[in-house]
């Protein structure tokens, strides 16, 4: 496993940041937000996995039993015990991680309202994956220029890992996606999990990692006996578009629509989208045909598709 290159957010220009984006396909910031903005996330999100059973109490990260995993049962109950917690939507607001949105995408750019709580539960298996690897174009599929901002929520170590990165994944385009790979529906590619080129670090609370949607990430194993938790929160500019879904919670409609999750909250601005976006609803295709003509379009952020990319993985035209 290489080590991510670590840019320091305080030194480095907002021009410097995006020529490393574009280089690179991610940029890793240890220290971009104070620890303690992400210590109480952490905190609250604690709480609410002990209320449901998750945690063995609401101080620590201990499960409170082996195996646990999502089902369709701890799907209905865990998973909005999480989307509820106020300050999880609240961090995507942190003036730090908008200005630098701002910056890598130009003034006018919006987080999707919809964000996912990434909880990796204990495997016991250091070869498999928190999670596969993937392209988030794949879930996202109207505009390129979608940036992942990944952001820990518990430390990690090499037992509790976390994000993993190809670097310069996002030069090939879109990759055909690998149907033998598990996973409720195919997402995700070919890429054994011992692969040399990942990249990763031991994150901590704090730090923050943005990708591109075409650069191929994975969740590294958690052999400890302790949740992982993070936060996937993803931005793009106001004027390109988004599928409609993503202004709905991550999980609906199994997790409750905002009215039902905000019931209590001191704002609701955490999850509005500004007025005037382009929502595009869900393809009335099946899955496995969207998927034979799927294209990323063309990246602004990127550039033109590198010499040699398949004429199948980007469509050349501009985006709206
Ligand atoms: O945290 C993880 O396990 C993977 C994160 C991920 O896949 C994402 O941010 O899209």
């Amino acid at each position: 496993m290489r080590p991510l290159h670590a840019t320091d957010p305080a030194r480095t220009t907002p021009e410097t940041l995006r020529t490393l984006l574009v280089r690179d396909g991610y940029l890793y910031l240890p220290g971009l937000l104070d620890p303690d903005d992400a210590l109480s996330v952490e905190r609250d999100l604690r709480a609410a996995l002990h209320s449901v059973g998750w945690l063995a109490g609401p101080e620590r990260l201990t499960v409170a039993r082996p195996g646990l995993r999502f089902s369709a049962d701890s799907f209905a109950t865990v998973y909005p015990a999480v989307q509820r917690v106020e300050s999880f939507h609240a961090l995507a607001h942190h003036p730090r991680v908008r200005a630098l949105a701002g910056s890598l995408l130009g003034e006018d750019v919006f987080c999707h309202p919809a964000k996912v709580v990434r909880l990796a539960a204990p495997t016991g298996d250091a070869l498999t994956y928190a999670t596969l690897a993937h392209q988030d174009f794949v879930v996202q599929h109207v505009a390129a220029d979608v940036l992942t901002f990944w952001i820990p929520l518990t430390d990690c170590s090499p037992e509790r890992q976390g994000l993993r990165i190809l670097p310069g994944s996002h030069r090939e385009g879109f990759l055909p996606i690998d149907p033998g790979q598990n996973g409720a529906r195919p997402l995700y590619l070919d890429v054994p999990a011992d692969d040399a080129r990942w990249a990763t670090a031991d994150y901590r609370l704090g730090d923050v990692v943005v990708f591109h949607s075409l650069t191929v990430h994975s969740g590294g194993a958690n052999t400890s006996s302790e949740l992982r938790i993070s936060a996937d929160l993803r931005y793009q500019r106001t004027d390109e578009p988004m599928l409609a879904e993503f202004a709905h919670p991550h999980g609906w409609p199994s997790t409750p629509d905002w009215p039902a999750l905000t019931s209590g909250w001191s704002s609701t601005r955490w999850c509005e989208l500004p007025d005037g976006i382009d929502l595009v609803p869900s393809p009335g295709v099946p899955y496995d045909d969207l998927l034979t003509t799927l294209r990323a379009p063309y990246s602004r952020l990127l550039g033109p598709p590198r010499a040699g990319t398949p004429a199948h993985a980007v469509r050349k035209d501009k985006t709206p």
